[in-house]
């Protein structure tokens, strides 16, 4: 006897070639887990609660591995400046960008840090996503960095994922001792974050505007001897590197990667290091380098598509707009994309042993959709596509 039953619907289960699909399918969940993948009708199956589909499509839920999803203030008139001919890199030199993000943060109760982010979390689930990855640093120092990271871990509705991103930009404070602040970022946040269990995984800003490939090689030596996971933002305004370095230390992904050179194709090629594209900050930026996209295909390199919703570079909740994106910007494949947030997504989060598929075993987090065909997902810009969802079996 099965907890629940979804009856009459296709599945895309991301396993195998086009999209895995199972037409006529009978989903059953138990325990919270996909349970039995049958056709329907079948009279033989029976559950606890039953739902007839009607010819509805269920995918694996969402999975959106890269956001900056708490966060103090907006930045909507640095973007009016921008629009009127003023560079992201122009406003981070001048006190803007992630420093103004940063004293907001910080001013911030976190009550209120947890109550603007569920806003912004509501509108990404209720586009199907069931798995958020979020990101620290807009603290930049320890109490703020926490602050943070207890914040995502308050918010309803999906799975969270939470990464210390202690090296995102160096803090005002430290501007004239960059020194110290790695100092601070290596030997005091990294070691309690990992104490206090406030994150998986350890993230780094290496750009010009960011950290370089040594200093970035310091947090990943930090976060490697405290047992934390490694990600990177690399290549997205310039080519540092960072995206090899960060392969040599086994990295679960590395994301933008619009300036990936061929050494950094090699360098991701057979190393299992998800390559995670975010076309809705390309979009923002209106950035012109686009990522090489048919070197990675051809390199067999796994790539994840996420929204990166974040005040300045991304105010993006939509994974399905990213998906979107992805395909008319980068020239993913609909297939691809949704692969990008779904099996590829869990993958960059270390967590494809219990969700991003839909597989027996696996945590029944599913996204149920009003379409025809799964293309429909790329191709609706902004539509409400999403029936249902369920996450570990409950509908939410
Ligand atoms: N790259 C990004 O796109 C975000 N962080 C980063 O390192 C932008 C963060 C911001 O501008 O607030
Ligand atoms: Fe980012």
């Amino acid at each position: 006897m099965f907890d629940l039953l979804l009856r009459d619907c296709h599945l895309a289960t991301m396993v195998g070639p086009s999209y895995g699909v199972v037409p006529n399918a009978t989903l059953g969940i138990k325990d919270g887990k996909i349970a039995h993948i049958g056709p329907h009708p079948d009279f033989d199956i029976k559950g606890r609660e039953s739902k007839l589909l009607s010819g509805a499509w269920v995918t694996p839920g969402l999975i959106d591995c890269h956001t900056h999803l708490v966060f103090g203030a907006t930045r909507a008139h640095e973007w009016e400046m921008r629009l009127e001919g003023a560079t992201y890199e122009e406003i981070a030199k001048a006190g803007g960008g992630i420093a103004s993000t940063v004293k907001a943060t910080r001013t911030s109760t976190e009550s209120a840090l947890v109550a603007t982010a569920q806003t912004r979390l509501d509108s990404m689930t209720a586009h199907g996503t069931t798995t958020v990855e979020i990101k620290s640093g807009y603290g930049l120092d320890l109490d703020a960095e926490k602050k943070m990271l207890r914040a995502a871990a308050q918010l309803k509705g999906a799975r969270i994922v939470r990464t210390f991103l202690g090296a995102h930009a160096v803090p005002p404070e430290y501007t004239n001792d960059r020194e110290s602040y790695l100092d601070l970022v290596c030997d005091t946040m990294i070691p309690v974050i990992a104490r206090e269990k406030l994150a998986d995984a350890v993230d780094a800003f290496c750009d010009t505007i960011g950290f370089t490939p040594a200093e970035t090689q310091r947090v990943f030596d930090a976060a490697k001897k405290h047992g934390l996971r490694i990600k990177l933002h690399a290549e997205q305004l310039s080519d540092q590197g960072g995206a090899a370095l960060a392969c040599r230390y086994g990295a679960l992904s590395v994301d933008h990667l619009e300036h990936l050179s061929d050494a950094g194709i090699t360098a991701m090629k057979d190393s299992g290091t998800v390559a995670t594209l975010l076309p809705c900050a390309y979009y923002f930026l209106r950035d012109t380098k686009l990522p090489p996209v048919d070197k990675m295909r051809a390199a067999d390199i796994p790539m994840a598509v996420a929204t990166d919703c974040n005040p300045g570079t991304s105010p993006a909740t939509s994974p399905l707009l990213a998906m979107n994106m992805a395909c008319i910007l980068f020239r993913l494949t609909p297939e691809e994309a949704l692969a990008g947030m779904t099996r590829n997504a869990a993958r960059a989060l270390g967590i494809h042993r219990e969700t991003g598929t839909i597989e027996v075993g696996k945590s029944a987090d599913l996204a149920v959709w009003e379409i025809e065909e799964p293309s429909e997902l790329a191709y609706w810009m902004g539509a409400d596509l999403l029936l249902l969802r369920y996450l570990a079996g409950q509908q939410i």
